[in-house]
């Protein structure tokens, strides 16, 4: 083909011109997509292609040879050309047509159904109290919630005899060959005791998590939610905490001040403890924060035991700290009068419908939270 193309050229007959453009022109009609055109351009009208190497015969004319021929070449290369152009054109048409037609929408469908899925409660109190305590500069940690008795009890200086390690209050896992035995976190702390283990103070962090107790009534889930605390550093003290603690309170109600009172209590991983409290009225029928002569539990607190520091691979003569505690489910049930702690859990599209949030409603303390 390519020889018989070179002989047309150099003979310059009519007749192999003609048949030069005919195989051209078939060429162009065969091509099926923008590739296999691009190729035939090439072929035909590049530097070495076909019609570009008959063009160049015109130089070696005689000046008779050439005004004759000159406008049979030139006039072939315009209809090569042309044709290029109106094939490139066509298979565009093609391209869009296929991709209109994979693309097409019908408009008489229905419009699509409102969404109606909720963000729920505990979800929303959760997302709204971690966006507190990131604005105050807290890093937030997560861990797993399967976990080893060393970081759940005895680095907290829960001993072996302690009555929360008790079989009717924790749910174990089989016991492995070694006698070990894994265990659902009956609180978030094996999180913080991860992150001590694994960073250098200061530490800074607040965990939000699900946790695990064998327990369950009308008050109590045996699956509920917690966010805990924890600062270790070489001079952070209970003041600091009562700060953190009040503004945490103020900014979560979306009130201008709350009244808290801190009773000495005792855990095995704090010493001093405290539980604390929050003024409220509870005359009415619901919870009011702010007034009244009544006291709400909603937390617990204390300086970070020096065994659990110590435990945890820190030198309790340079470094201390605090951490709290407290659950979620049950402020949430306060904050948007939720009244029954098993509806949160039973799943029930219409109880979700009631008491969610939008899903785009993300809180934060410069939108007010809940709004
Ligand atoms: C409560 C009380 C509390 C902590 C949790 C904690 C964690 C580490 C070290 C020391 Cl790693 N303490 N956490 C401290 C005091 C109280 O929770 O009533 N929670 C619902």
């Amino acid at each position: 083909m390519r020889v018989q193309t070179r002989e047309a050229i150099r003979s310059c007959k009519m007749q192999d011109l003609s048949k030069l453009e005919n195989e051209a022109l078939a060429r162009i009609a065969d091509a099926g997509d923008e590739a296999a055109l691009e190729a035939a351009r090439v072929d035909l009208l590049g530097k070495k292609g076909s019609i570009s190497e008959a063009l160049k015969t015109l130089g070696t004319m005689t000046p008779d040879e050439r005004k004759a021929k000159g406008p049979i070449i030139n006039g072939m290369r315009d209809r090569v050309t042309a044709a290029l152009a109106a094939r490139k054109g066509a298979l565009g048409d093609v391209a869009l047509e296929a991709k209109l037609k994979a693309e097409r929408v019908d408009v008489t469908l229905p419009v699509r159904p409102e969404m109606q899925g909720r963000i729920h409660p505990v979800s929303q109190i959760l997302d709204e109290a971690t966006a507190i305590f990131a604005d105050m500069g807290f890093a937030i940690a997560e861990g797993p919630d399967i976990e080893t008795d060393d970081n759940n009890f005895t680095k907290l200086n829960i001993p072996p005899e302690h009555p929360a390690r008790q079989m009717h209050d924790t749910f174990y896992l089989k016991a492995k060959a070694d006698g070990t035995r894994h265990l659902l976190r009956t609180h978030t702390s094996p999180v913080q005791v991860r992150t001590m283990l694994a960073q250098k103070p200061p530490i800074r962090i607040i965990v939000p998590g699900r946790v695990y107790r064998m327990d369950s009534d009308q008050t109590h889930t045996p699956m509920f939610h917690q966010i805990e605390g924890l600062v270790i550093d070489e001079n952070s003290h209970m003041g600091h905490l009562k700060w953190i603690l009040e503004e945490f309170c103020r900014a979560l109600f979306e009130v201008p001040k709350v009244e808290m009172r801190f009773r000495p209590s005792h855990f095995p991983f704090t010493e001093p403890s405290a539980e604390v409290d929050i003024r409220c009225d509870r005359s009415g029928g619901e919870v009011k924060l702010g007034q009244g002569n009544d006291w709400l539990e909603i937390l617990g607190c204390g300086m970070v035991h020096p065994k659990v520091i110590e435990m945890c691979g820190h030198d309790p003569a340079k470094y201390q700290g605090f951490a709290w505690g407290m659950g979620l489910d049950r402020l949430a049930m306060l904050k948007y009068g939720a009244p029954d702690l098993r509806a949160f859990f039973e799943g029930d599209m219409r109880w979700l419908k009631h008491y969610g949030f939008a899903a785009l409603d993300m809180p934060s303390l410069a939108g007010g939270l809940s709004r």
